[in-house]
């Protein structure tokens, strides 16, 4: 679906459902709410373009349910993690002491932050439920810095439109738009259920977005870029770049 088609769909969409008169101003509508989803893989269909326009409609400022630590689930779920190579097998044998994580693109001012001085940031907990495409889920704690307090440190510029998220370990990357980086569920997490996050549950440093589906919350990630655009960063494998839940 071509860029023009997609504008097409929402502006008329917006149009028929708002009461819009004329598509012009209901194109200038979708343009300031930011409803057209990009289109990293070149596949974005019209069942996603809307879901994507009504959920930044409906969703904007919404919150991931939380839940009572009771309700954590015992034991924590965690899915087995394939070598993540040398480097990283000798960081976590120095206690992750030179880890950094490296933060660049449309900042004012780039950043290598090690874990200790991650920590000294403002922290924020969740209790909230990861859940897998595959459907299966878990409920846990976790704790980290949110990513607006790191977005505002580093100065990311007011023409950035979406965060990139790598995990140079195992190659898995995520990417999000500004609301759900600016969103204050959305954490980069060093702890979990009390103590400090494992590398089987993605540690040292790990994304959690509570409002998308699983494979958007990142292990084992070590860079962070800002951009204006996801052109050199693919979805991840053959998953929708959107998965709000
Ligand atoms: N680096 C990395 N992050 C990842 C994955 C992965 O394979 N590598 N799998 C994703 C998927 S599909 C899900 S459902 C969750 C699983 O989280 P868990 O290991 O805590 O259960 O991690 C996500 N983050
Ligand atoms: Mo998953």
């Amino acid at each position: 679906m071509s860029e023009i088609s997609r504008r097409k769909l929402i502006t008329t969409g917006i149009a028929a459902t708002a009461g819009v008169s004329g598509l012009a101003v209901a194109a200038r509508m979708a343009e300031r709410y930011g409803l057209i989803p990009p289109d990293p893989g070149g596949l974005y269909g019209p069942g996603k373009t809307l879901t994507y326009a009504a959920q930044r409609l409906l969703t904007q400022n919404s919150m991931a349910r939380e839940f009572s630590r009771s309700q954590i689930s015992q034991p924590p779920f965690a899915n087995p993690v394939s070598s993540r190579g040398k480097e990283f097998d000798r960081l976590q044998a120095g206690g992750f002491a030179d880890w950094r994580l490296t933060v660049e693109g449309m900042v004012a001012r780039p950043a290598s932050l090690s874990l200790a001085v991650l920590k000294t940031y403002p922290s924020s907990s969740q209790i909230t439920q990861l859940v897998c495409e595959e459907g299966w889920s878990y409920v846990a704690e976790w704790i980290g810095v949110p990513l607006s307090h790191i977005l505002e440190r580093v100065g990311a510029l007011p023409q950035a439109r979406f965060v990139v998220y790598v995990s140079s370990q195992d190659g898995w990357d995520g990417s999000i738009d500004m609301a759900d980086a600016l969103h204050p569920q959305t954490i980069l997490t060093y702890g979990m259920n009390g103590g400090d996050l494992s590398v089987g549950c993605g540690g040292p440093l790990r994304m959690r977005i509570p409002r998308q589906l699983g494979y958007k919350s990142v292990k084992f990630i070590n860079r962070v870029i800002v951009t204006d655009n996801l052109k050199q960063f693919p979805a991840e494998g053959s998953y929708s770049w959107y998965a709000g839940i």
